[in-house]
């Protein structure tokens, strides 16, 4: 199983994945899912949001326990964040029915569409429109870097663009929605754990700074006589790591686009995305601000225009309390810490769609260990003992939350 899907959107060169919604890696891994749920006779469908389901027991009865990740990646992503919270539904499925387990409530396994935003710039596109956190309107204006619509580029895949829309009735189905995932940091391998249970999504955003200069020639324009917004850009990145530092919060410019973007033409534009992160609200609001006035000094001073725009923002959230507890005591009970410990409880700076579901179904996560805490590159890794320990722990989950 893990193998088939390894292969989809692989770029030899990076060795990381390029799996980007609605592209021809993004079909590959829809009919990988829509394969492994057929193989073990469960019912799959597509939602009007492009959200893949996998149902054993009738997916109208409502109280669903539901359980499931994405397979889309950012640019030369690693092969877990995602993939192993869908692979280890299926595998806990697996086990669950090797313990002979009887489902008393209807099941699925979920793989949510975009969830990292890496082609349109907005992560968790598909949660978000099915939990009515994204508008209609809002989806049909995200556009890719060649300037394709996201509404073409579903069309294109087959997919209507005018069944985008909120799914309320198929959220209020949802008894509980548990997510796996690698975790994207130390604190589990700090704490000598395979398995931990998410206590809370930091808030986060995406912010661009656009810093319109003037083009003009590399090697005729006086330095005196330029408006170049390079310099200026360079001076907010050096600015955000400053105000994080600072704040205690964290700052990272990971992708800039640069017009015309000539090896000897000064930049009439630099756009840069901000992406911060904090465990509080204050903190991260400190963050931006700082990163913003330092911009606009920058840019007086340069003669640079400077606009900014907050593209996407994720309050914190946090978990369900008796969700949150009921795992804990069902993976209590079965311990599977070194000593049969209980399992530890964890905060995170990463987005996921449980994040946003959790606004309208009780969710929670499991975290399995990632020895080096590296994500979002392709030496992201988690041993094969650990994610056999997340099966485990999520079987378990399962069986506590939807079995007799
Ligand atoms: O950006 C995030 O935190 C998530 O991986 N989409
Ligand atoms: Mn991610
Ligand atoms: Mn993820
Ligand atoms: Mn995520």
């Amino acid at each position: 199983m893990w193998r088939d899907l390894g292969r989809i959107g692989l770029d030899p060169g990076s060795g990381g994945y390029r799996r980007y919604a609605w592209t021809g890696a993004d079909r590959d891994c829809r009919e990988w899912f829509r394969a492994q749920a057929e193989a073990r006779g469960l019912t799959h469908e597509t939602d009007r949001n492009g959200n893949q389901w996998a149902w054993l027991g009738d997916p109208l009865a409502g109280d669903a326990v539901v359980t499931g990740s994405h397979l889309d990646s950012v640019p030369d992503g690693g092969a877990f964040d995602g993939p192993l919270g869908v692979v280890s539904s299926f595998a806990a499925l697996d086990e669950l029915r090797r313990r002979g387990a009887e489902f008393t409530k209807p099941f699925a396994i979920t793989n949510f569409g975009d969830e990292e935003g890496a082609r349109f710039g907005l992560a968790c596109v598909g949660s978000r429109l099915a939990a009515g956190q994204l508008t209609v309107e809002g989806a049909h204006r995200l556009r890719d870097g060649d300037g394709v619509s996201l509404p073409q580029a579903m069309e294109a895949a087959g997919h209507d663009p005018d069944a985008l829309g909120p799914d309320p009735e198929r959220l209020a189905r949802i008894g509980a929605f548990v997510e796996l995932h690698v975790e994207q940091g130390r604190a589990l391998d700090l704490s000598g754990d395979p398995v931990g249970v998410a206590s809370a999504i930091w808030p986060h955003g995406r912010w661009r700074f656009d810093f319109r200069g003037e083009a003009n020639h590399a090697g005729t324009t006086r330095l005196a006589d330029r408006r170049d917004p390079m310099p200026t850009y360079a001076e907010t990145v050096l600015a955000a790591r400053r105000e994080a530092e600072l704040a205690g919060g964290l700052a990272t410019f990971g992708k800039v686009a640069v017009e015309p973007n000539g090896v000897n033409a000064i930049p009439s534009l630099v756009r840069g995305w901000l992406d911060s992160r904090a465990a509080d609200q204050a903190t991260l609001d400190t963050v931006v601000a700082g990163v913003e006035r330092a911009a606009r000094e920058h840019a007086e001073r340069a003669g640079i225009d400077l606009t900014v725009v907050r593209e996407s923002f994720t309050p914190v959230v946090e978990f369900q309390h008796a969700l949150r507890d009921e795992l804990c005591r069902l993976l209590g009970r079965s311990g599977p810490g070194p000593s049969g410990r209980a399992v530890p409880v964890l905060g995170t700076g990463a987005g996921h769609d449980a994040g946003i579901l959790s606004a309208s179904v009780p969710t929670a996560m499991l975290f399995v260990r990632n020895p080096t805490g590296i994500s979002h590159s392709p030496a992201e890794h988690a041993a094969e003992d650990d994610c056999a320990a997340g099966v485990r722990a999520l079987a378990d989950v399962l069986e506590g939350l939807a079995c007799s």
